[in-house]
């Protein structure tokens, strides 16, 4: 089953996970994402790999979580389904996990791409949280994190009114970091991914962490947390090739220590 709904694809040290449920739009079915979750995992472990990227093609990146399974669900079956757990593991991913969305990304498919690290969006993505037309509202960490990366006023007019933001809007409010032509989100994103993973190892993975604790604490709990985990770089070997070869003008060698 999970091979069928996810392929995972190694190009160098990047991992590419690629949704592949498109005639339903990437609904994200319980099945859906327990391959999205298992194979993120999986690229996580593995040494070989420095930055993942979640996509769907260029089509669709996910309308949302999937209303069909969804429909006849009590809150009493929805807190022991516990389907949030899938959108969790994504949250756990230690290496830097980029999103490359073209077309809709609606709903928990919005919240799956905040939960990533960065957002790479092509020019035929639509970003929303459309909840209320069904009657229900943000339930993976829409309402935060919307809210955080596009400001409050921002985020209640997309979560009262359920509209979408096209790409250009998406950058221009923060949401997105690249734009870029629909036939090369994927590749550009693993570009992007690419030149993340020649970066030292340690420096990516605590710097994402650093930023990540930034974005969903306070600031003083941001620099207190950043500050242990600068020191913590002082005892990895990376570090110091890094400021001797600039001293020594001569390129570093990484070794992910
Ligand atoms: N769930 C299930 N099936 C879906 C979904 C979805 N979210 N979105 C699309 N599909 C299916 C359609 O039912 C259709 O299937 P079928 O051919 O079998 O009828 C197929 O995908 C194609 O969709 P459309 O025919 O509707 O395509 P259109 O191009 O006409 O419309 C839209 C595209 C506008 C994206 C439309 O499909 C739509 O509005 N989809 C629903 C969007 C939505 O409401 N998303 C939010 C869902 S709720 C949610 O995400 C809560 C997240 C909280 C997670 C917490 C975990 C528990």
């Amino acid at each position: 089953m999970s091979e069928e709904l996810v392929q995972v694809e190694r190009r160098g040290a990047v991992g590419v996970i690629t949704m592949n449920r498109a005639r339903q739009l990437n609904a994200l079915s319980e099945e859906l994402m327990s391959a999205v979750g298992d194979a993120a995992e999986t690229l996580d472990r593995d040494e070989a790999i420095g930055a993942l990227v979640l996509t769907g093609g260029p089509e669709v990146f996910a309308a949302g979580a999937d209303l069909k399974q969804m429909a006849e669900q009590s809150a009493v079956d929805m807190v022991y389904a516990n389907r949030i757990r899938h959108w969790d593991r994504l949250r756990r991913i230690a290496k830097p996990l980029i999103a490359a969305v073209s077309g809709y990304a609606l709903g928990g498919g919005c919240e799956m791409a905040m939960l990533c690290d960065l957002i790479v969006a092509s020019d035929s993505a639509r970003f929303g949280q459309p909840e209320i037309n069904v009657g229900l509202m943000p339930g993976a960490g829409g309402t935060a994190r919307l809210t955080y990366a596009v400001g409050k006023s921002v985020a209640m007019d997309l979560v009262l009114t359920g509209r979408m933001l096209d790409a250009w809007e998406a950058q221009r409010r923060g949401l997105v970091s690249r734009v870029v032509p629909r036939e090369l989100i994927v590749d550009e994103a693993v570009a992007l991914a690419a030149e993340i993973a020649t970066k030292p190892r340690l420096s990516a993975r605590l710097a994402k962490e650093a930023v990540t604790r930034a974005a969903e604490t306070t600031v003083a709990e941001g620099v207190e947390h950043e500050r242990k985990l600068f020191y913590l770089l002082f005892a990895s070997e990376d570090a110091h090739e890094g400021m001797r070869a600039f001293v020594e003008k001569r390129r570093p060698q990484y070794r992910g220590r």
